[in-house]
């Protein structure tokens, strides 16, 4: 049965702090800071533990070969002489970001009938650009079934963060729905990550249909206040569109040009009065996951500890599920290690929808399988990395051993 399945991206062992995302302000303010890979990730697997308790379908990727050095030796350096801004580029573990890992159009949507995704090329920030090559071996393992369609990069120069620029309307999430991609301009402070060329191509690779196809420009308020992917101002589910005032280029025509798409929506706006740009990207209130509780128990919102810390965003939410909106439950989870670098619940996942019994069940989660995956990550991943660490070789064989135990548990050898 089609079904919308969550694959989250597991925290890799070299998660660091290196301030490495210009305009992201999370990422640029802790800096230099030491991590947690071992929390972080244990973390990270508590949110899924969280998720598959909810009755929703849970799956995830594996964290990519890092510190990188094949993209050190097209560099013509190593890891031993890299300068050091491009030795932590070559450390990043920024592929646990999964929104960022793909564009996904559902069977429905595709002329084809198939489910299509397009691996995010990433190349405005150096230390992402290297990402798409490992990603796209696993979702070619991952989705290997004919009910899929993988596809390789859009071509540089055009930016592509995959689905965090990217929203689904419909009903019930099997069903035909209308795909936002929303894209930003440049020529900020900031950089947009997310080109119109790059979402356009997608949408013709995907084979949707028109009609059913929007393109809208981000706000460059959101963009300049810190807002570098969409997913940090709105998130859609089914029916439902939540959204910051300041999300949209021209709020008023994005809102109609929706409304005559899909008149079904519902548009669950919060002004700016009640929660500031700043207040919603430090709370991250919207980089949440708004998901269709299983049972006909409505929506929840799946949102950082740092939502409820945030009094203006908390009282909205509280204010909103105590009248009639359609988020009826709130679940705060501890992702603070991600945080940190700007990366919220909905940046660790990618929504897939899906026949689970159509991929490759090795990366399909169930309670015992999380289990075993925080035994390894207790027993190898780094409790601590400071930015000096990046420079240890002992370090390198420690990562390598670690990732190379996840994949050995889990049966995945091949993507040594
Ligand atoms: O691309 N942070 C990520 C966060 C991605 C969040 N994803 C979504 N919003 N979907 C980024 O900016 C920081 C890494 C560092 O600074 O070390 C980083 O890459």
């Amino acid at each position: 049965m089609l079904t919308e399945i969550n694959f989250d991206g597991i925290i890799g062992p070299t998660h660091n702090y290196a301030g490495l995302s210009r305009g992201n302000i999370a990422s640029a303010s802790n800096a230099g800071d030491v991590s947690q890979p071992r929390a972080a990730a244990l973390q990270g697997i508590e949110k899924m533990r969280h998720n598959l308790a909810l009755g929703l379908p849970q799956g995830f990727f594996m964290p990519l070969d890092r510190p990188d050095a094949r993209w050190l030796d097209m560099l013509a350096t190593t890891l031993d002489e890299a300068e050091p801004h491009l030795r932590a580029q070559a450390w990043s573990a920024s592929s646990m970001w999964a929104a960022n890992a793909a564009t996904v159009s559902p069977a429905a949507d595709s002329a084809d009938g198939k489910c299509h995704l397009t691996v995010a090329n990433l190349v405005t920030m150096p230390h992402r650009s290297h990402e798409w090559q490992g990603t796209l071996a696993q979702l070619r393992l991952a989705f290997a079934d004919p009910a899929f369609a993988v596809h390789g990069p859009v071509p540089a120069p055009f930016g592509d963060e995959g689905a965090a620029n990217h929203m689904r309307l419909c009903d019930g999430h099997a069903g035909a729905g209308v795909e936002i991609f929303v894209y930003g301009v440049g020529g900020g402070r900031f950089p947009a990550r997310q080109h119109l060329d790059a979402s356009k191509a997608i949408a013709r690779r995907h084979r949707l249909d028109p009609a059913r196809t929007l393109f809208i420009r981000q706000s460059d308020v959101a963009i300049q206040g810190g807002a570098f992917h969409n997913d940090v101002v709105a998130v859609a589910n089914e029916r439902v569109l939540f959204t910051h005032e300041t999300a949209f280029h021209d709020r008023a025509a994005a809102h109609a040009e929706i409304r005559a798409a899909f008149p079904a929506v519902e548009i669950v706006e919060v002004p700016a009065h009640a929660v500031s740009l700043p207040d919603a990207i430090k709370s991250y209130l919207f980089n949440a996951q708004l998901v269709s509780l299983p049972g006909g128990g409505g929506m929840g919102l799946v949102l950082p500890t740092e939502a409820r810390e945030t009094p203006s965003v908390w009282n909205w939410l509280e204010a909103h599920v105590a009248g009639n909106g359609p988020i009826r439950k709130l679940f705060p989870v501890n992702v603070r290690q991600s945080m940190a670098n700007g990366g919220g619940p909905a940046c660790l996942r990618l929504r897939v929808v899906a026949d689970p019994a159509t991929v490759d069940p090795r990366f399909m989660a169930d309670a015992a399988k999380l289990d075993a995956i925080a035994e390894v990550i207790a027993s190898h991943w780094p409790e601590a990395i400071t930015p000096g660490d990046l420079s240890s070789t002992a370090l390198v064989t420690d990562v390598r051993k670690a990732r190379a135990a996840l994949l050995k548990a889990l049966g995945l050898d091949e993507l040594q």
